[in-house]
Parts: C-alpha cells; structure tokens; sequence
C-alpha cells in the first residue's frame, strides 16, 4: 500500500479525478506499475491504462476492462479498488504480479461517464455524433468486429443498442481492440466490469450455442463466483450471456474470444440484482470490490496451473 497515493472508495469519483489519481499512481510506483494512453475518445479524452506487474517476456496477462457503459458506475469504481489492492505488496499479490502483468482500464467510455456526471445519470452509449440524425452516440458492446450488427443489436441510432455504422466505428472500441490485440497470445484472461444483476458471463452473446470449450469456461467461472461468494455470501450465477441474459452480438467478450483468442473471456455483471440497479449507493463499492477482487485472484490462481 505505502508508495501509492490513497484513493477514497467510500464514493463515486469523476472522469477528472480518476484520471488524476492514474497518473499520481503511475507517477509514484516506480517500476512497479506504468501509466499510458492507448488512445482518445470522441471528445479527446484519454483512454488510460495501467499496467501492474514488471512486462516479462513470457509472463501471462489478465485484462481487465471496465465502464464500456457510462452509467455502470460501480464498474470504473471497482476496477480502481482492484488497482488499489493489487499494488499493494502482500505476499499473495507478490506472487501474483510476478507471476502475471496485469492491464486495466478503468474508463472504457470516458465521454459517456462525464455525460453520466453532467446531464444524464442514466446515459449508456458513447457520444459520437451521426450527422444524419439528432440521436447521439453507439452501443459500445454491440460496436466489435465479430457478428457485428447480428441478434440483439439496432441499426437505429436512436436505440440503447445502435450498433454503429460500422465495426468499431467508435475510437474507443477502435483503440481498446488494437492494443488487446497487441498483447498477443500470453493473453490468458479478458474481463469486462459491468453491472448490474450479478452475473459471470461467458460468450456466446451473438448466439444460443457455446464455444467448443465452454465447460472449461464454465468450470473457471464456477471457481470465481465460489472465491467471490465465500467472501461475504453474495450470489453471482454462471453462465453464457445469451442464456442468462439475451441474444447480444457484437460484444467485447464474444470478440476477446472469438478474434483475439483469448480461451478465458468474461463480462461480469456486478451488484446489484435490482433494487437499486444502476444507481448503487456508494457505500456498496468497498464490498464489491472486495469480492471481485478475491474473484479475479483465484480466477488468476486457477488459471496460472492449468
Ligand atoms: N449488459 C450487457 C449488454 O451489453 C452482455 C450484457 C454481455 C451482452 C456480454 C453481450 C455480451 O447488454 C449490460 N448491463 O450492459
Ligand atoms: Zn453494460
């Protein structure tokens, strides 16, 4: 913990904060940690990234992603808990960071997030504009280049799930795409924050059927929502989105999978089930990401001895 400058989880932080409190991190870990752009957004805010753990030539990585939807709060909120804890020098992140380089982007849609704090808590697209229509804005989770524009997506701007004109139409999802790729095949893990109704997802969301290695999927995501459970009770059910959720083609985790390769690719929903859905008090963010943070570690455990 000492080194890093401390981070308030007892409420929700702004674009300007998150993105501060980034670069004070990545200012203060030594070579613990690296702090980077990986591209802008239609607005030209940064998409930041941090890097935890030293870049080995063999070493496997997790990416972790976070706020593809501006109104998910808790999820940005839970990626930062997750990049507060760990850093810190434990003896099982040690291990963990030595074992593994860990990449997370808290803010995946920062246009739509400053939307959410500004004018529309309840905002969930990007805000690109289409000039031939006064809607704004694409679905960045039906935008990526597998069975784009497929089941469960809309060609009508206006829509919660406009697609977009063309795969990864939006410089966010253009941006997120080509740097996953860059990273290779020592991609082991690819995770999504969302929220909410609890829930680990695995692909298929563009069809009912399952990848050929579900069960292995399954088994790992089993382990995770078990891990997350035993810290304090709370129920996250497993599945493939398509059957727990609905038909949703064009979604990051779908296209982690299915393009970049990458065999363990999740989205999860996090808290809660509904009673407060999106608007979930602040004072949830420590427990959430308590769990999830246990969650992610044994998913990582589990998936280092295979
Ligand atoms: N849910 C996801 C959505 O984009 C999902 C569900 C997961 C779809 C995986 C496709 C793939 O609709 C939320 N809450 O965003
Ligand atoms: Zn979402």
């Amino acid at each position: 913990q000492e080194g890093i400058p401390s981070l308030n989880h007892t409420h929700y932080h702004t674009y300007d904060e998150i993105s501060e409190w980034l670069d004070e991190v990545g200012r203060s870990c030594g070579s613990a940690c690296s702090v980077f752009s990986i591209g802008n957004s239609t607005e030209n805010r940064n998409l930041k990234v941090i890097r935890i753990g030293s870049e080995g030539a063999n070493k496997p990585i997790v990416w972790i992603d976070a706020g593809i939807h501006a109104r998910e709060w808790i999820a940005p909120a839970t990626a930062l808990y997750i990049i507060s804890k760990v850093y810190s020098r434990s003896r099982l992140n040690r291990y963990l960071n030595t074992k593994y380089t860990w990449y997370i982007l808290p803010l995946a849609n920062p246009d739509g997030y400053d939307y959410t704090w500004t004018s529309d808590r309840l905002w969930r697209k990007t805000r690109s504009v289409h000039p031939t229509n006064s809607c704004r804005g694409v679905d960045p989770n039906r935008n990526w280049g597998f069975h784009w524009a497929g089941l469960g997506t809309s060609a009508n701007p206006c829509s919660e799930n406009y697609h977009g004109l063309q795969p990864f139409s939006e410089p966010e999802t253009q941006a997120i795409s080509q740097f996953v790729l860059s990273l290779g095949d020592r991609l082991l893990v690819y995770l999504s924050l969302h929220s909410y109704g609890q829930y680990w997802l695995a692909p298929w969301g563009y069809t009912y059927r399952v990848p050929d290695d579900y069960l292995d999927m399954l088994y790992v995501g089993n382990q995770a929502a078990d891990a997350l459970k035993r810290v304090q009770g709370t129920v996250y059910e497993v599945g493939a989105s398509s059957r727990l959720l609905y038909l949703a083609a064009g979604g990051s985790d779908d296209w982690a999978k299915g393009v970049a390769g990458v065999k363990y690719a999740y989205t999860v929903e996090l808290r809660d089930t509904g009673r407060h859905g999106f608007i979930l008090p602040a004072s949830e963010i420590q427990q959430t990401g308590r769990e999830m943070l246990q969650a992610v570690r044994v998913l990582a455990l589990i998936v280092l001895r295979e």
